[in-house]
């Protein structure tokens, strides 16, 4: 049981080395802020290019948001807070819904397209 556990982590270090590499050898991209506000993200639409990190913003407050991958075609969490920043860069293509699993209607679209 303990050998399935460690080589279950191991697998996992291997993929998130994997997923890393493309955002490794894209170069410096774009930068752009999303603002995580009490409820809401704003913008709450946005487009961006392939390649390009979302600086996520948070809008000190009392309560706790996250940005959370609802549907997309890849999947990340962000640590839940109520201050700071988090930064993602989309490697991946495509329409993607963001939300707060704290407030499930607290979402935004993102559009990644090509370079
Ligand atoms: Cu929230």
């Amino acid at each position: 049981m303990r050998f399935r556990h460690v080589t279950a982590a191991l697998a996992a270090l291997a993929l998130a080395a994997v997923a890393a590499l493309p955002a490794a050898t894209a170069g410096a991209g774009k930068v752009t802020t999303v603002k995580v506000a009490n409820g809401f993200y704003t913008p709450g639409a946005k487009t961006i290019e392939q390649g390009t990190k979302v600086r996520f913003k948070w809008i000190a407050g009392f309560d706790l948001h996250n940005v959370t991958v609802q549907s997309g075609p890849a999947r990340f969490r962000s640590p839940t807070q109520a201050a700071g920043t988090w930064s993602h860069k989309f490697t991946k293509r495509g329409r993607y819904v963001l939300y707060c699993t704290e407030h499930e209607d607290m979402t935004m679209k993102l559009t990644v397209k090509k370079r």
